[in-house]
């Protein structure tokens, strides 16, 4: 890895109260000097959220030497006959160019300089199709932050003045989960701070 990538990714995540496996999954990976990180949201709890998760973060590797679309097309097919998840995919290239998809409701913010940009996504379940893939593209300067989290998170938590003063380490991860998530869901948030 190079210097321009040197925080690596952290996150926490966590089952609903009562449940044992989490619906909810992250998975981080290099590929040719590339950081991807993704979050899957298996629908409902439990068991087959768990495994339709799983199963994403299985394949996603696997697949990311395909163009962004094709490789979130591919793992739509290969989630056929799961539960389906709502799914977020991040590649940082050692430039420092962010490109992100995602499917379903599941949520990417950018913040630079107190600033927060929603990343778009496209309605649909990974695994039950979708419409309207759309890839974006951002430059990242040192210091913004990508936060990735579920729908265990509401959308509105003050992710901006959180980050403030906020070292990118599992223990913030850990903290904000334990801030935010709701007691009716699979909870998981993923922070990278680009160094
Ligand atoms: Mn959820």
């Amino acid at each position: 890895m190079t210097d321009t990538l040197s925080n690596p990714p952290v996150h926490a995540l966590r089952p609903m109260p009562g449940e044992t496996l989490c619906g909810d999954q992250i998975h981080c990976w290099h590929r040719e000097q590339a950081l991807w990180m993704a979050l899957a949201d298996g629908l409902g709890h439990g068991p087959e959220a768990h495994d339709a998760a799983s199963r994403a973060m299985d394949h996603l590797p696997t697949l990311s030497a395909l163009p962004l679309t094709e490789c979130i097309s591919r793992c739509d097919t290969l989630l056929r006959g799961t539960r389906g998840v709502a799914l977020a995919v991040a590649c940082i290239d050692p430039a420092g160019q962010l490109t992100h998809v995602a499917v379903g409701n599941v949520r990417s913010l950018l913040l630079h300089q107190g600033r927060l940009t929603r990343l778009g996504g496209a309605r649909g379940i990974v695994g039950a199709g979708f419409h309207h893939l759309h890839v974006e593209r951002h430059h990242l300067q040192p210091g913004d932050w990508l936060v990735m989290f579920s729908d265990g998170i509401r959308e509105d938590v003050p992710i901006a003045a959180a980050l403030e003063a906020a070292l990118p380490t599992p223990h913030t991860a850990l903290t904000l989960l334990q801030r935010w998530a709701r007691d009716n869901d699979d909870a998981a948030i993923l922070l990278y701070c680009h160094g």
